[in-house]
Formats: structure tokens, sequence, C-alpha cells
């Protein structure tokens, strides 16, 4: 397996980190999760639509309303989150080598046209631990800046099975999702990206 660890503004992306049969594990471990926690369109707190879907494993899941953000224990349908299969679990243990386990993975989905805003990781109860993230499906350009919204930013593409750990100094750094590239990945059948997102949010 080749892999190539680049640094972008103090995140790693280690690009084709995930072979292609690990891909199909996480995907086929996503799809259980999705039947019994459904994908749902969550609104911010100011009434928009965003425009990925998203959903949760872990004992915590991360949720937006118009109540605002923050870490629940179960789904806005009321059922607990089901558990964060061990093909993601393994990605976090093998790239942080610590003994904590993350205790939520959000799960992202972008089809065609969805983007995430530039935005900053910060609902969990301490920063100390690293976020890992792990990108399944078409190809997405990721930016990345400093600690400040003005702070210039880089961008990389994000390819299916590469996955970005962003702890120390870029735990808090602004990062988000120009845009993705319909349809350049096989993995989804209907096209689409998957991005699943690992973070100890107690303290
Ligand atoms: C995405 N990723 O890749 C969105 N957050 O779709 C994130 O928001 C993210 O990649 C924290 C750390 C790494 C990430
Ligand atoms: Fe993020």
């Amino acid at each position: 397996m080749v892999t190539l660890t680049l640094k972008i503004r103090g995140a790693e992306v280690h690009k084709g980190l995930l072979s292609k049969a690990m891909q199909s594990d996480v995907l086929a471990d996503v799809r259980r999760i999705v039947k019994v926690a459904p994908l749902f369109h969550p609104e911010t707190a100011r009434g928009r639509k965003m425009s990925v879907r998203m959903t949760s494993a872990g004992a915590l899941g991360w949720v937006s309303d118009r109540k605002g953000y923050r870490y629940e224990r179960c789904h806005p349908q009321g059922m607990p989150w089901p558990q964060i299969p061990a093909s993601v679990l393994n990605v976090w243990t093998s790239l942080t080598a610590l003994d904590r386990a993350p205790d939520s993975c959000l799960i992202n989905f972008y089809s065609d046209g969805a983007k995430m805003g530039l935005h900053q990781d910060r609902d969990e109860a301490s920063f100390e631990w690293p976020v890992v993230s792990l990108s399944l499906g078409d190809d997405a350009l990721f930016r990345v800046g400093g600690l400040e919204r003005s702070d210039p930013t880089e961008s990389i593409w994000l390819n299916s099975g590469d996955v970005v750990v962003m702890g120390k100094n870029a735990r808090l750094a602004f990062h988000g999702i120009d845009r993705i590239k319909f349809g350049t990945s096989d993995l989804l059948r209907q096209g689409g990206r998957l991005n699943l997102t690992l973070r100890v949010a107690r303290g």
C-alpha cells in the first residue's frame, strides 16, 4: 500500500490510507447505521437547511436545529445512536495510538451540489483530542485556514480513502468543503460523498 502524508496548515492528510477493501467495509457499516439511524437534513439555528444530510454513531451524536448545535444521546427521531463500527475505530487507533476511543462519529452525506461552510469543530468538552476524518466516494475540495476565520487558507482535493487528522495546533483551525466533483468515484453507485468524523465529545 502506498500512502503519502501531507500537511496543510497543520492538518495531516493521509492520502490513500484506506484500501478499496477497507472503504467497502466502512461503507457496508455505514449502510447498517443509516438503516437504524436514518440520514436527516439538519437546520441551522438561523433556520436554513444545511446542504449535507447527516447521522451519527457512538454514545453522542452531533445535531443542529433551531436550538443550535450540540451533542445529543439520541437521533432526532428518538432512537439511541448505533455503535461506532470496528472498521472505523481501527482507523482512529492506528493513526492516533491513543487508548481513549472516540465517543462520536458524525456521518455526513454530500449529494451533487452539497458543501460545508468554513467552520471550527468546537462543540466538544475538551480540545486536547484530535479529530479524525474519513473520506469515501466523490472527490471533495477541502479548505483549511487558521484560528481566525480571516486567516489565509490552503485547499486540497480529498479522494476516496483519504483520512485527515486535525490535532494539536490544527485542532481548532477553520475548515470546510467548498465543493464536490459529483460522479468521480465508483464507490457509491449513485454518486456522492460520505465523510465520517471521529471525535471525543466528552472531556
Ligand atoms: C468533510 N470535514 O470532510 C468535513 N472536521 O466533509 C470536517 O468538518 C472535519 O475533515 C474536523 C476535522 C476534520 C474534518
Ligand atoms: Fe469539521
